[in-house]
């Protein structure tokens, strides 16, 4: 059923502008142009396998009769479409790109770089789990608007703390979409009928306590010693030194992850690993790690590398990839206390000690 009495992402935008009189509406428009490119993914999303059939030759196509792109390559069209014609970025980059992308030059170019994840958790679609869209917005440097160049991977490589807003949109059982432009952090209910995503969660908070963490057991061998550490301690619940019983969580779509921990705590990890060494983890940093992160501390939470806050680390590369923990307060400041503590074994852990299932 309609809920017109609440506020629409619309008029949230206008009450946020209130706390800068001198704002051109060029961000809140901005924002709504993400939010539109959300609710046609939202909708390629839901038709699934509905939206394709075979040809004669047994290939896929889409309704059109055409071959059918992966629905990630979809999602970033419609976020590159959506985006660049409003004359409010100077330039795009997406984890679908190798490098950034130009505005075209029938369309004015703008103040903010736009950052994004068009299809989180892509891999799984098949499997019709959560996915999402992650998007940050940062500012074009000074001279790229003065000199109206074309912008270079090197505009981009801003620490997470300068992002202007960042968010997701989700498509699960519903659609929502989540976001914070440095006020907090909201969230809002995709209304389906009236194609409106209206407010539902005006202030949300991660509880700064938790008994759920989340992470992909399977690497377990590759965890570095503080890592092992913190989830032996989970596993070993009542009998071990944490006390308490913990809850395990793992949907491999870190933007699903990121909506259970802001809606009811938790936290997630997928640290740094020795699993490849030409990767210090799984995780994009400018794409997936910062606007998370950026949310998570809006809402109370915090972003981790196990080392330093998220937000701190200067990108040294677009596709950087980064080791990444985060959710509510205690728990990942634990987890960064363990890296600078030398590691104890304290029991006879059932996965690493002397019984371990997982002993290297
Ligand atoms: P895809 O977008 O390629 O599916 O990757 C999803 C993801 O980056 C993140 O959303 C998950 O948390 C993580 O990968 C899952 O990784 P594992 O497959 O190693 O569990």
């Amino acid at each position: 059923m309609p809920q017109s009495h609440r506020s629409t992402l619309t008029h949230y935008l206008i009450e946020q502008r209130r706390r800068f009189p001198a704002a051109s509406g060029d961000f809140n428009a901005l924002i709504l142009d993400v939010a539109l490119a959300c609710k046609v993914i939202a909708r390629a999303v839901a038709y699934g396998e509905l939206a394709v059939g075979a040809d004669h030759q047994g290939g896929i196509v889409n309704v059109q009769g055409e071959t059918q792109k992966p629905l990630d390559v979809i999602s970033n069209q419609i976020f590159t479409r959506t985006s660049e014609s409003g004359g409010y970025c100077a330039g795009l980059a997406s984890e679908e790109m190798d490098a950034p992308y130009q505005i075209p030059p029938q369309h004015s170019r703008g103040k903010y770089l736009l950052v994004f994840d068009p299809l989180d958790g892509s891999s799984n679609i098949d499997v019709n789990v959560s996915v999402g869209s992650i998007f940050s917005v940062l500012r074009a440097p000074r001279d790229v608007l003065d000199s109206r160049r074309d912008v270079t991977e090197a505009d981009f490589l801003q620490a997470g703390s300068s992002q202007v807003a960042a968010g997701y949109a989700l498509y699960g059982p519903t659609t929502m979409l989540v976001l914070s432009v440095g006020n907090g952090v909201a969230a809002f209910t995709l209304d389906p009928g009236l194609g409106e995503f209206m407010l539902t969660h005006a202030h949300v908070q991660v509880p700064a306590d938790t008994q759920e963490f989340a992470i992909n057991a399977s690497n377990a061998r590759f965890w570095e010693a503080p890592v092992k550490r913190y989830v032996d301690e989970c596993l070993a619940g009542k009998t071990g030194p944490r006390g308490k019983d913990f809850n395990m969580r793992w949907i491999a779509s870190m933007v699903a992850e990121a909506h259970r921990i802001l809606m009811r705590g938790g936290v997630f990890l997928y640290p740094r690993d020795t699993k490849d060494p030409s990767k210090p983890g799984r995780l994009r940093l400018l794409y997936e790690a910062n606007p998370i992160g950026f949310i998570m501390e809006q809402a109370g939470g915090r972003a981790s590398t196990g080392r330093l806050a998220v937000l701190e680390v200067q990108p040294a590369a677009l596709h950087q990839r980064i080791g990444l923990v985060f959710g509510s307060k205690n728990e990942v400041e634990r987890i960064e206390r363990y890296h600078t503590e030398p590691t104890q074994v304290e029991f006879d852990s059932p996965l690493f000690g002397t019984r371990s299932l997982f002993r290297s």
